[in-house]
């Protein structure tokens, strides 16, 4: 090829690039087998108007739950909110290759990081919120458990009003926890 015709070539790739109506990667990871314990998912979205921050909530139902608000969203999101009660509240994200984050490990090779861990350092300021999220946008295939435990009481008034938020792809579904005494927990899993 000559020169001024690989020029040609490369100019031509070049102008019609990556269509920049790249597809959605969220529409591509779809959450199958969903099994609750001790929970009932609602998963239907209803908007109620703007995002409301710290509430683990997807007020307006646009598939992320409390963006702009400084918390990690991906393909896979899951956070819990209960306001300002003194309690210690965890929440515990294992995926199918068995890496597990929580306070005590934030980071799994698979990409899921905890980026808020209250109350405690992180700024929550009577804001209580923990949130896992998939930093990248290929989460690994098979199953997938959350767990929300109540670790320590801490005084805090029972039982302890737990909201939880997931987005999985472009879905959003909730649950409101009642989490009774210390060690108390409730869970779910899905399979992608
Ligand atoms: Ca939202
Ligand atoms: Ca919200």
């Amino acid at each position: 090829m000559s020169l001024r015709r690989a020029l040609f070539v490369a100019a031509v790739v070049a102008a019609c690039g990556p269509s920049p109506k790249a597809a959605d990667p969220s529409t591509k990871v779809k959450a199958k087998n969903l099994e609750a314990s001790g929970l009932e998912l609602q998963m239907a979205c209803m908007p109620t108007g703007p995002e409301l921050c710290f509430n683990a909530i997807d007020d307006n139902c646009n598939g992320v739950i409390d963006e702009g608000c400084g918390v990690g969203t991906g393909v896979l999101q899951f956070t819990v909110a209960w306001g300002d009660s003194p309690a210690d509240v965890d929440l515990v994200v294992t995926d199918p290759n068995g890496g597990r984050v929580y306070e005590g490990n934030r980071n799994a090779p698979s990409g899921l990081r905890l980026d808020k861990d209250c109350p405690g350092d992180d700024g929550c300021h009577g804001q209580n919120i923990e949130n896992v999220f998939l930093d990248g946008l290929d989460p690994p295939k098979g199953k997938y458990q959350v767990e929300v435990r109540l670790t320590e009481l801490r005084g805090a008034d029972v039982p302890v009003k737990v909201r939880l938020g997931a987005r999985v792809g472009s879905r959003t579904f909730g649950a409101e926890l009642l989490l009774k005494g210390s060690d108390d927990k409730k869970s779910f899993s899905f399979e992608l």
